[in-house]
């Protein structure tokens, strides 16, 4: 936008010609900076034209005007500019062109012409054995030779955070969830620009409630309706020429639950913080388990010690691999393997008031194709035909039924199990703890850059 790139490009022009630089009262800073603000606001309005654009002059000028006015309050120049980024931020990230509808209707990729997408959160490496990499030439060379990924899994993430932002408002008691995971399916189709396997759902919608932690969708024909008293798991995935976002939160309407869910949040947050190359898995899920069991949640007059489920774990993430091989746990005396520069990792934990251990149980609805198997002998020529349409239309990315639902498959539950017998396909049930307990899960996707941990999917809201 106007404060954005353009902006200085005309400063620099500026500068190119002269370098010399006007010096300007205060009352005129204020009035310049009324009149950049009036030129934002037209162009905010789509009215710009050339009469009330401020060349490129006034712009520098109302520029260092704002800047002035902004360090006049004796407020130290370091702190004022961060104060300064973050509010840019909220108004309109830089390089964004027009604004959302709501109900969101625009592709994130035609707010962002430019290709240059948001990065939400940049954390510098702390540990000894990381801290020149914030500083190395050579680093920040390797990170440019990888721009285009990084774009792509950005555009991702900004579509993840569009889409939750609206479908939060509709995650209330009353909802059927089979209508609430399509509709949010269908926003992430339209701001992702769906296209075949380059561009789309990275896997369905889990909206797992209480004790059941993960993996649960609804098949056709559930009508589960969502109820105030229920702890839900929204968990979805966005993907651009497969790389991945995966990201999740928890939704309760009752404020009982709070400390569980906060329990679960700040357990992620500090796995985040803990991440970095070289780092071992082991500390990281030592770390996440005691921030989780810090809390206790009273739940109908009985406390609970909030516990990290022993036996789920965060992940790597490779492309159109949404499990790629290592493991973050989320309770200690996992592996010691390391964490690598370049590798993409969804730290998530889970927080239970029931034994922190969890079992596969009831229908499945998730169903993803064996990364590594090449190929099976296949009799039955109905599974063939599914096996065609699954590797078209998901690759190697998990679906659900109501994924082959709605591109016309029937009658296809037979060839499914068949595709599973034979190992082709692995089905992905549901995940739960004891019945009467209640799961709350955090998520975000990072990612080891050379020279700094970005948190990819992080928002305003977790
Ligand atoms: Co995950």
């Amino acid at each position: 936008m106007v404060e954005g790139g353009e902006n200085q490009q005309a400063a620099a022009a500026v500068e190119g010609e002269g370098g010399e630089k006007k010096e300007l009262s205060k009352s005129q800073r204020k009035r310049l900076a009324k009149k950049i603000q009036k030129a934002k606001t037209r162009q905010l309005l789509g009215e710009e034209n050339a009469d009330v654009a401020p060349n490129a002059e006034v712009q520098q000028a109302a520029q260092e005007a704002l800047e002035a006015i902004n360090a006049s309050d004796g407020t130290p120049a370091k702190k004022k500019k961060k104060k300064k980024n973050n509010r840019k931020k909220k108004k309109a990230p830089q390089g964004m062109v027009g604004e959302q509808t709501d109900p969101p209707t625009i592709p994130v990729a035609d707010l962002y012409p430019s290709g240059v997408f948001p990065i939400a959160e940049e954390i510098p490496y702390h540990q000894d054995f990381n801290l020149h990499r914030e500083t190395s030439a050579e680093l920040r060379e390797a990170e440019r030779l990888i721009k285009d990924v990084y774009q792509d899994v950005r555009q991702a993430a900004e579509v993840h955070r569009q889409v939750r932002q609206h479908m939060r408002k509709k995650m209330v008691p009353g909802v059927k969830l089979i209508d609430m995971c399509e509709e949010l399916e269908n926003f992430s189709r339209t701001l992702i620009k769906e296209n075949g396997l380059k561009a789309g759902i990275a896997f369905p919608t889990g909206c797992s409630l209480n004790h059941v932690a993960a993996h649960y969708t609804p098949n056709k024909g559930d009508n589960t309706v969502l109820g105030y008293d229920d702890v839900m798991k929204i968990d979805f995935g966005t993907q651009i020429n497969g790389r991945i976002i995966d990201s999740a939160f928890t939704v309760s309407h009752n404020p009982k639950y709070d400390p569980l869910l906060e329990a679960s949040r700040e357990a992620t947050n500090q796995g985040i913080k803990e991440a970095g190359i070289d780092v071992r898995l082991c500390d990281v899920g030592a770390a996440i388990q005691e921030v989780m069991e810090s809390y206790e949640v009273e739940l109908d007059g009985k406390t609970y010690q909030v516990k990290s489920i022993r036996n789920l774990t965060g992940h790597s993430i490779a492309p159109y691999q949404i499990h790629a091989g290592k493991s973050v746990p989320i309770v200690k005396g996992g592996e010691a393997t390391k964490m690598e520069e370049g590798e993409f990792f969804a730290i998530e934990t889970f927080g239970s008031t029931g034994r922190g251990y969890i079992n596969e149980d009831m229908e499945c609805s998730h169903y993803m194709r064996d990364f590594d198997v090449q190929r099976v002998p296949l009799r039955m020529p109905k599974a063939k035909h599914l096996l065609g349409v699954i590797e078209r239309n998901f690759g190697t990315l998990a679906f659900c039924r109501r994924f082959l639902d709605r591109i016309g498959e029937e009658k296809y539950l037979m060839a499914l199990k068949n595709l599973c017998d034979s190992g082709i396909i692995v089905p992905y049930p549901p995940l739960v703890d004891v019945k009467g307990s209640y799961v709350a899960q955090y998520e975000h996707t990072i990612l080891l850059r050379p020279t700094c941990k970005e948190v990819l999917s992080r928002g305003d809201d977790y």
